[in-house]
């Protein structure tokens, strides 16, 4: 019986069946998505991992790789059958070694990525990926859905953080390739097969990851602004003024912050007037605090900006950031909002705001829209609530694609596809690229093992 043979492989403390435990498991983050699972198995070690893995092979059975499970689009979840098996990671959460001089650390996949981040600090390195859920989301899962987060604009996505890794394919082979290395030509780049893979190709153990020497002090700022358009400008303009010093680059929209400031009511906009639009900066100026201000100013004389405001310390920067990092949660506050994490190019996020308003007030004049997100990097959260009497909003995510396949944008460009948007993948990817996935699958899992029914 194969649940008695996983209980066998992990021992005692590696598995559950305790209905809290389960019910946790099952449910997507904001609960759209609720499926069901026997038991949850939890190794300990990458060895346990394949032995498992190899059990479940030989009897035909799924399993679907868990981390923190703060995934946006239902992929970490078993589906309703009853029959996936979830494998969660969380015991493996081991740092394993840091290279201080070779600028780079070697974890388990079921390391926090706060913890992450802290070991880094520790030895005055960055790990340079920074997300709302990083108390709780974990690095196999940052590198399974390719996180981006705020730092992306400086830093690049999640796989642009790794140089190595150690994977379970799916009959529980295990490939290492942690090594540490910057440059290496030799053969196929086989580690960026799995980042972003959402676990359908192999179980990321461990992972060998880029560190960056920490950027000393932060300038924090937060600016207000007449629309996106000045802000992907403002971004222009003070990259040239400040010599490419810009970490994070937020936009977020004045309704947003109101959601915000309604569901925190400690936290609140250091402005007296509201403006349209708001972006949260992070730049990196050492001693040279004083020309964040400069550039800000000569940002204004352009007509860049309408207002901007410096924190003075971090526990200020902090409140800022905390406003930021606290979006999703406010907005789940309202109710399941329609999800679109889309990209365009930077130079038609104007347009696309613009169209997309008309659009929306054509299609559910009610609709409230909460648009956020990584201006810098041409992404947007174009999140959309529904009002109560419209159970079914596909048509409204219909329209919006198509209008982001219009601009030359991504349906898909931060959270993975899961569960959630997988029919789109096949509407917005050209048929020889789906067939190509589908080989690579198949090559890889020809017992449609690994999470089924997912991405692909
Ligand atoms: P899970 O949700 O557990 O899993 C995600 C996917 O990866 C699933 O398909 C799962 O099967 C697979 N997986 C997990 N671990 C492994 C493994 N070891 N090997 C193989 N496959 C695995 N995302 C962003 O990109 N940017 C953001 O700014 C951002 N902000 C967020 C803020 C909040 C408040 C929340 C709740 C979520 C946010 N997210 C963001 C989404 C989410 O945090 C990320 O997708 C994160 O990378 C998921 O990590 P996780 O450990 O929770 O993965
Ligand atoms: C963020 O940028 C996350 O805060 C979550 O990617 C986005 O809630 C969302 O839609
Ligand atoms: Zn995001």
């Amino acid at each position: 019986m194969l649940l008695d043979q996983l209980k066998s492989i992990v021992g005692p403390k590696g598995w559950t069946v305790d209905p809290v435990e389960i019910e946790a498991s099952v449910t997507e983050w904001r609960g759209v998505v609720h499926g069901s699972t026997p038991m949850i198995v939890k190794p300990a070690s990458t060895a346990e991992v394949s032995s498992i893995v190899r059990a479940c092979a030989d009897a035909g059975v799924a399993i679907v790789p868990q981390g923190g499970n703060t995934g946006m689009c239902a992929g970490a979840v078993p589906d309703e059958s009853g029959t996936q098996i979830v494998l969660s990671l969380a015991r493996m959460n081991r740092i394993r070694n840091i290279d201080v001089d070779n600028f780079s650390m070697e974890v388990d996949a079921g390391c926090i990525l706060q913890k992450v981040q802290e070991a880094a600090r520790d030895v005055d390195r960055l790990f340079a990926l920074s997300l709302g859920a990083e108390g709780s989301c974990q690095i196999g899962g940052n590198l399974s859905t390719n996180a981006g987060g705020i730092n992306v604009v400086r830093y690049g996505t999640a796989r642009s953080q790794v140089l190595g890794l150690e994977v379970v394919l799916a009959d529980g082979t295990v490939v290492s390739s942690l090594r540490a290395l910057r440059k290496d030509t030799a053969g196929y780049d086989l580690k960026q097969l799995f980042i972003g893979s959402e676990g359908t190709l192999g179980i990321i153990t461990a992972a060998s990851l880029k560190l960056y020497p920490l950027p000393g002090n932060i300038s924090t700022a937060l600016v207000a602004l007449q629309s996106p358009r000045d802000a992907v400008r403002l971004l222009a303009h003070l990259r040239t003024e400040l010599a490419d010093s810009i970490e994070a680059f937020e936009l977020v929209s004045d309704f947003v912050f109101g959601l915000v400031t309604k569901h925190a009511p400690e936290l609140t906009l250091p402005f007296d007037d509201h403006a349209p639009w708001y972006v949260l900066l992070d730049a990196s100026l050492g001693e040279r605090s004083d020309l964040i201000e400069a550039a800000l100013m000569s940002a204004a004389e352009r007509g860049l900006l309408l207002d901007a405001v410096i924190a003075k310390n971090a526990t200020e920067a902090a409140q800022l950031w905390r406003m930021r990092h606290s979006i999703a949660e406010a907005e789940r506050s309202l109710g399941k909002a329609l999800k679109h994490d889309i990209s365009v190019p930077g130079s038609k996020m104007e347009e696309f705001l613009t169209r997309g308003d008309e659009l929306l007030k054509d299609l559910i004049p009610d609709a409230q829209l909460v648009a956020f997100g990584h201006v810098g990097d041409g992404n947007l959260h174009y999140n959309v609530v529904l009002p109560g009497d419209v159970e079914d909003g596909e048509f409204v995510t219909t329209a919006i694609y198509g209008l982001v396949a219009e601009l030359g944008g991504s349906f898909s460009a931060e959270h993975g596809v899961g569960r959630l948007k997988r029919q789109y993948l096949h509407q917005y990817r050209t048929s020889n690229e789906i067939e190509l996935m589908q080989r690579l699958k198949k090559a890889l899992d020809p017992g449609d093992i690994l999470n089924p029914g997912k991405v692909i």
